[in-house]
């Protein structure tokens, strides 16, 4: 029986649903997901292991013009996702077009393999404005196969998963079969309280948060997880924490909720806020923080 096995590289503007597509594809929430946009900061793999197929997803930051050092880190990572794919995967939303696109399209143009585009969110949207998308996108990539999805509500995914297997090139596996990331716990961990800073602070705050998981134990009944959230300024410091102390209680408890689902165990979360001055704009720090 041959094997097939590949990367599979999605890329795409911020918030079209790249990281829902990822899990959707997968079957399991591995990714962070949120309405703000600029979720996803790193490239991080999620492998769909098959008795005869490897599918080696990558879910990647959205296309921005970068204005500090960590949005550079994060276009360094799209660019090595569009290094290394065996098919890309171009993610759109409805109501997008390539004439706005420019990013995303010179990006994209520049990769020489088979290229799949996807339309998502046409839950949104009628028959006329798909459309009038579609024909939009094929022309802009005129040998790509171009294919009307909603990552959300589970639209065209089981074809879209059997139509990616079908286009991987034939090659051992990459990664031992029990394996379906490369990141860590402790890394989904960090990414699951950062999701819960994104949708409990506003404005810049989000923008200005690293954390960082500095312990993480497992016992027979409990996880014991003691982690850090990190700001940029001592004023952000009291914006996380809050009046008494009441916006970092309400952090520790939805992102202890949101660990236990994950992990299928009871967690005690103890958080601490910490100021590291402009840590995000500082290629020593940001290489320290794992960017
Ligand atoms: N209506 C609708 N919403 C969707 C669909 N797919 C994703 N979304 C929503 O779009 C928002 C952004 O989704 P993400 O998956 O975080 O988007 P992303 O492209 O990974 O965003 P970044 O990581 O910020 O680049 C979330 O609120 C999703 O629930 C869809 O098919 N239909
Ligand atoms: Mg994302």
């Amino acid at each position: 029986m041959e094997h097939r096995a590949g990367y599979i590289n999605i890329i795409g503007r911020p918030n079209v649903g790249k990281s829902t597509l990822l899990n959707a594809l997968l079957g399991e929430q591995l990714v962070i997901v949120n309405p703000k946009a600029q979720t996803t900061r790193h490239r991080i793999l999620g492998i769909l292991n098959g008795e005869d197929h490897q599918l080696i997803l990558s879910d990647t930051p959205g296309i921005l013009e970068p204005a500090y050092k960590l949005q550079e880190s994060m276009m360094q990572a799209v660019d090595e996702a569009l290094g290394d794919a065996d098919v890309l995967v171009v993610m759109v939303e409805l109501g997008e077009t390539p004439a706005k696109s420019a990013g995303l399209l010179s990006k994209a143009q520049r990769f020489t393999g088979p290229i799949v585009v996807l339309i998502n969110k046409v839950d949104k949207g009628d028959e006329g404005r798909l459309n009038e998308a579609f024909d939009q996108w094929q022309a802009a990539f005129p040998e790509a196969c171009v294919l009307p999805i909603s990552a959300l509500h589970g639209l065209h995914i089981k074809e879209l998963r059997s139509k990616l297997i079908g286009m991987l090139p034939a090659h051992p596996p990459y990664f031992p079969k029990d394996e379906l990331s490369n990141r860590d716990m402790r890394f989904f961990i960090s990414e699951i309280i950062r999701e819960k800073v994104l949708s409990i602070y506003k404005q810049e705050i989000p923008y200005s948060t690293q954390v960082v998981v500095n312990s993480y134990e497992e016992g027979p009944e409990l996880v014991k997880v003691q982690a850090d959230v990190v700001v940029m300024r001592e004023s952000q410091k009291g914006i996380i924490i809050g009046r008494g102390g009441g916006a970092l209680r309400q952090l520790g408890t939805e992102a202890r909720k949101a660990m236990e689902k994950f992990i299928g165990n009871k967690v005690f979360l103890d958080l601490k806020v910490k100021v590291d001055e402009d840590w995000r704009g500082d290629d020593r720090k940001l290489r320290q923080y794992g960017y």
